[in-house]
């Protein structure tokens, strides 16, 4: 099939709904949870703001819009490279930099809902990826890899979500040799529907946040606070995570929209 009849197909198929298009995004606003940092990094983004310029009254007659206050890691979000210091020379590695190609990609959905419902402190391994393959099948160059915790169920409640005691942050996420594995298949990006794209307790690994730090120093993209993966096939769908272009951001709240073909 040519490419022109490939395009063709795929615009018939989202007008009759043989392709969905579903919403990986979570609501943007001041009760959007945001990650809370050990105290030895104790300058938060702040909770994100709203604020009204006029909504058809003496500000603004015949109109209605909003300014906003908000983080680039706020949310639903990208993760660029410039964002972790092993990612801070890639001249393409931030908002308004990075190839777009890279960014629309089939992703491979990794369902750890019931690992992570027994235990919020669930790590994914390569072996544990490998043995997704083996189910599945292959994960390719260029594809996006998500965990799905069906954590965004838990977006309602900051506390649910950010899930913090004292022993600090539990979320699920994945291991060093995770990371390393879909690395050298040359995934992407990788994906979480918790706060960040490293687990709660990361910052004790070696490296700490090894997300971040490996994807980052291979010029890789993050998505976090991603949502809905539970309406995602584990494979057949593709993601489009596009960050806004913000002029050398380190990332940005991002729409994910994931066409999912409906069998
Ligand atoms: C800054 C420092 C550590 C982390 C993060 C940000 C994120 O998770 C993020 O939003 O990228 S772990
Ligand atoms: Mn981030």
């Amino acid at each position: 099939m040519s490419a022109n009849e490939t395009m063709q197909n795929l615009g018939a198929a989202l007008l009759s709904g043989d392709v969905e298009v579903v919403d990986c995004t979570g609501v943007l606003g001041p009760d959007t949870p945001i990650i809370q940092l050990p105290p030895d990094f104790a300058k938060p983004t702040p909770d994100v703001e709203i604020h009204k310029i006029s909504e058809y009254d003496e500000d603004g007659p015949f109109f209605a819009w909003n300014w906003l206050k908000l983080g680039e890691h706020s949310g639903t979000h990208f993760d660029a490279p410039h964002h972790w210091i092993t990612g801070k020379d890639y001249s393409d590695g931030y908002t308004d930099t990075l190839p777009l190609q890279k960014v629309v990609a089939p992703v491979n959905v990794i369902d750890c809902s019931a690992e992570s419902e027994a235990d919020a402190d669930f790590l994914l391994t390569a072996d544990l990826v490998k043995a997704w393959e083996a189910e599945h099948g292959e994960i390719n160059e260029g594809e996006w890899v998500v965990l799905r915790s069906d954590w965004y169920k838990r977006a309602g409640s900051k506390d649910d979500f950010l899930n913090v005691n004292e022993t600090g942050p539990h979320s699920p996420g994945p291991t060093v040799d995770c990371i390393e594995y879909l690395l050298s298949k040359g995934i992407t990006g990788w994906g979480s529907e918790c706060i960040g794209t490293d687990a709660g307790k990361a910052g004790e690994f070696d490296p700490p946040y090894p997300a971040h730090n490996m994807l980052h120093r291979d010029n890789k993209y993050g998505l976090a606070s991603l949502a809905n993966l539970d309406q995602l096939p584990p494979k057949g769908a593709v993601l489009i995570a596009a960050p806004l272009k913000i002029e050398h951001g380190t990332g940005s709240p991002i729409r994910a929209l994931a066409l999912v073909p409906k069998s």
